[in-house]
C-alpha cells in the first residue's frame, strides 16, 4: 500500500480523499494556490505544498508545479479528484514518468473515451447500445445530409473532442444541415483544436442515467448500478439519485452487467462512470467518465461501500474488495449540489460565510470544506459542498432531504439550497416523471 499519496485537487473532494487515507493509514499532501491557504484541506493534510497563483491554471492545472510537489514530500501516488487534471492523459503519463502512481486508469483508456466517436465505435464493438448515426467520423455536408436523411431528423451534430455538453448542434431538417454542419466543425476546431464531428439521431426527452463502474489490474470488474443525473441545468447537474425512479429492476442488471463486461473487456483499472441516455426503457451510450464523480456519495450510500478507498486499494495492485454477487442496493439516496449562488438567477455569489451549522441525524451527510469564517474565493467552481441523504425508499428519502436543508445554516451568502425545497414541492418531480429538460423548463414558470 502507498505510504504518501498527494491530492492534485482543491474543495469538498481535497477533503473525501484526505479522509479516506487517513482511515488507511496513508500519509497525504495538500497541494493549494495562494487563495486557498486557508482551506480546510491544508489545515488537515499532514503536509501542504502552494503550487502557485490563483488562477487554476498557473495551481491546480500546473503540471510540473504538482509533479515536484510530490517529489519534494517524497509521495508515492497521486490522486487527481474530479476536474482540473483528472482526465487530462498528459497528466496521468507525466505522473507514471516521475515514478508516481496515478490514481486513475492507463493514459492510453483516457485519450480513448476522451475521444467521444472513438470511445463509441470501441464500446458499440463491445456490445453496448449506442444512438443510431454515422459510423465515425463525418468529413462533407454530402455524407452528413446521406446519414442524416437515412437516420431522420432532428438530428445531433457532436464535436468528437467535445462532451459534457459543449460542441454540440441539433439540426431540425434538412434546411438546417449543411450551415449547422460548417459552424460545427469551425467551433470544433476553435475550441478544441480538431474539427472532428459526428452524427446521431437527436432524442427528444431522454433521462440522464450513468453506471458507476469499477476494474482492477487483475481483470476484475463490476458494475455499482445507476444514478439518475437529469436535474440539471446548462449540463451543471443540480440533484442526483439512485436508483432511478423509472428504471425497472431487470433493466438495472442488464445494463449493468453489460457495462461491467465492457469495463472488464478494454481493461480498465479503477472507477469509471458510463453515461446513457434512456428513453422508452431503452439505453443509449454517451460517454464514458474515467475519473470519480461528484455524485459518487448517492453509490456510496445505496451499495455501503467506499469508492475512494477502493480507488486507492485497486491503484496499488490489490485486487477489487467488491464481488458483484455481494453487491445489493439498498433504499434510496439523493445529493443535492450545494453552489454558492444566487438560487434564482445562478449568478456566482462568492463571499464569507458568517455562520454555518451542517445538517446531521439518521441518514444524513454532509461533504464539504466549507466552516464558519470561510471565505470562498472568486476563481474556481462555485459548489461549495454536496447534501446527501438516504432513505429506506424515496419518500422516507424525500422527507429527510427536506428536514436536513431546513436544518443546514449557511449565513453570508446566497446558495441554491431554497431552489431544492421547491423541486421537492412539485407533483412531477415527487412522482419521478421527469427528464434532461425538466429543470430548465420548470426554472422557465418560477
Ligand atoms: C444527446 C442528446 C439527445 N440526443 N445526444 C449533452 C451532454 C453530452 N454528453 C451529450 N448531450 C446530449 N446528447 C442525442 N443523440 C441530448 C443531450 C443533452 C443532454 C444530455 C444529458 C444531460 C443533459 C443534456 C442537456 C441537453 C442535451
Amino acid at each position: 500500500m502507498f505510504k504518501k499519496l498527494l491530492i492534485a485537487n482543491r474543495g469538498e473532494i481535497a477533503l473525501r480523499i484526505i479522509r479516506a487515507c487517513k482511515e488507511m493509514g496513508i500519509q497525504t499532501v495538500a497541494v493549494h494556490s495562494t487563495v486557498d491557504a486557508n482551506a480546510m484541506a491544508v489545515r488537515l493534510a499532514d503536509e501542504s505544498v502552494c503550487i502557485g497563483p490563483a488562477p487554476a491554471k498557473n495551481s491546480y492545472l500546473n503540471i510540473p508545479s504538482i509533479i515536484s510537489a510530490a517529489t519534494v514530500t517524497g509521495a508515492d501516488a497521486i490522486h487527481p479528484g474530479y476536474g482540473f487534471l483528472s482526465e487530462n492523459s498528459q497528466f496521468a503519463r507525466m505522473v507514471a514518468e516521475h515514478g508516481f502512481k496515478f490514481i486513475g486508469p492507463s493514459p492510453d483508456i483516457i485519450d480513448t473515451m476522451g475521444d467521444k466517436a472513438t470511445a463509441k465505435k470501441t464500446v458499440q464493438e463491445l456490445g453496448l447500445p449506442v444512438v443510431p448515426g454515422s459510423k465515425g467520423l463525418l468529413h462533407t455536408v454530402e455524407e452528413a445530409m446521406d446519414v442524416a436523411k437515412e437516420i431522420g431528423f432532428p438530428v445531433i451534430i457532436k464535436a468528437s473532442s467535445g462532451g459534457g455538453g459543449k460542441g454540440m448542434k441539433v439540426v431540425q431538417d434538412e434546411s438546417q444541415l449543411a450551415e449547422a454542419f460548417t459552424t460545427a466543425r469551425s467551433e470544433a476546431k476553435a475550441n478544441f483544436g480538431d474539427d472532428s464531428v459526428y452524427m446521431e439521431k437527436f432524442l427528444s426527452t431522454p433521462r440522464h442515467i450513468e453506471i458507476q463502474v469499477f476494474g482492477d489490474s487483475h481483470g476484475n470488474a463490476v458494475h455499482l448500478g445507476e444514478r439518475d443525473c437529469s436535474i440539471q441545468r446548462r449540463h451543471q447537474k443540480l440533484l442526483e439519485e439512485a436508483p432511478s425512479p423509472v428504471l425497472p429492476r431487470e433493466l438495472r442488471n442488464e445494463i449493468g452487467e453489460l457495462a461491467a463486461e465492457t469495463v472488464r473487456s478494454i481493461g480498465y483499472e479503477g472507477a469509471g462512470t458510463i453515461e446513457f441516455l434512456y428513453e422508452d426503457e431503452n439505453f443509449y451510450f454517451m460517454e464514458m467518465n474515467t475519473r470519480i464523480q461528484v455524485e459518487h456519495p448517492v453509490t456510496e450510500m445505496t451499495t455501503g461501500y467506499d469508492l475512494i478507498s477502493e480507488q486507492i486499494r485497486v491503484a496499488a495492485g490489490e485486487p477489487l474488495s467488491i464481488e458483484q454477487k455481494n453487491t445489493h442496493f439498498r433504499g434510496h439516496a439523493i445529493e443535492v449540489r450545494i453552489n454558492a449562488e444566487d438560487p434564482a438567477t445562478f449568478i456566482p455569489c462568492p463571499g464569507t460565510i458568517k455562520q454555518f451549522h451542517a445538517p446531521g441525524g439518521i441518514g444524513v451527510r454532509f461533504d464539504s470544506a466549507i466552516y464558519s469564517g470561510y471565505k470562498i474565493p472568486t476563481y474556481y467552481d462555485s459548489m461549495i459542498g454536496k447534501l446527501i441523504v438516504h432513505g429506506t425508499d424515496r419518500e422516507e428519502c424525500l422527507r429527510r432531504l427536506k428536514r436536513a436543508i431546513n436544518e443546514t445554516v449557511i449565513e453570508g451568502i446566497s446558495t441554491t439550497l431554497p431552489l431544492f425545497l421547491k423541486i421537492m414541492d412539485d407533483p412531477q418531480f415527487v412522482s419521478g416523471d421527469y427528464n434532461i429538460h425538466w429543470l430548465e423548463k420548470k426554472l422557465a414558470d418560477l
